[in-house]
């Protein structure tokens, strides 16, 4: 069977994935899933991931959640050589892109998710000053990464890189990065918007879920008031 992708546009971790396919040029199904009805939590899903999240990858006799891991998974099976680039041999190499997808999943991105999760959940009505603060103290720890390389991980683009910008995508819409403070970022990031996977999977995806998360708030915040 065709391998199938459970994702949803918005989704960073699913945008993720979304340019690793691209990038290789992979024939996958992409089924699109709202994981704010929680469309992922039906049976037959919950089975295949019993952390209730997207994407997951499913090849009929094998399933995948987390992104990272499908990463690293699609990488090393279907990579050509053309893309060893992105997922380096060398150890240290290849370590330093591993820690930098930890990063991503255990600091960056539950940055984000500490927006996400009181927003859909209909209790805020706008982001905290200690949630503006984490995001911009994660910028700072993006920025002291790129001092060491001109990607997060290496001199050139990994799946480190992938990961990242697709949090970041939804990331500056809400909070913009402050050139001044963090003018590696702000160019690393522009860099990574130039390239066609992004404009095409991630800018759009990210402008999408950063939109909904404002509209949000601000019923949030409406809906408050009626209540008074
Ligand atoms: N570490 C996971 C995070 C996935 C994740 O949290 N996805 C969100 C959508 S952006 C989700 O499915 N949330 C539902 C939930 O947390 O219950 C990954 O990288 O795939």
């Amino acid at each position: 069977m065709k391998p199938i992708l459970y994702k949803a546009d918005p989704s960073p971790p699913a945008r993720a994935v979304m340019m690793v396919i691209d990038i290789l040029g992979l024939d996958v199904e992409q089924r699109t899933l709202n994981p704010v009805l929680r469309e992922q939590d039906v049976p037959e899903l919950k089975k295949k991931n019993p952390m209730r999240t997207i994407p997951i990858l499913d090849e009929g006799d094998f399933w995948l959640a987390d992104s990272h891991a499908i990463m690293i998974y699609l990488l090393d099976k279907y990579g050509k050589p053309e893309h060893s680039s992105l997922y380096p041999t060398d150890s240290r190499k290849r370590a330093t892109v591993h820690q930098r997808l930890f990063f991503d999943c255990g600091v960056l991105f539950q940055r984000l998710r500490a927006v996400m999760a009181p927003t859909y959940m209909g209790r805020l009505e706008e982001m905290s000053k200690s949630m503006v603060r984490n995001i911009v103290d994660a910028y700072s720890m993006l920025e002291d990464y790129l001092s060491e390389n001109l990607y997060m991980a290496d001199n050139v683009i990994t799946i480190a890189d992938l990961s990242i910008v697709s949090t970041m995508a939804t990331l500056v819409e809400l909070v913009p990065i402050d050139e001044k403070r963090f003018p590696k970022l702000k160019q690393w990031y522009k860099n990574m918007s130039d390239k066609d996977y992004c404009k095409r999977i991630n800018i759009p995806g990210g402008k999408e879920h950063a939109d909904g998360l404002i509209a949000l708030m601000k019923f949030n915040k409406s809906n408050k008031k009626s209540k008074l």
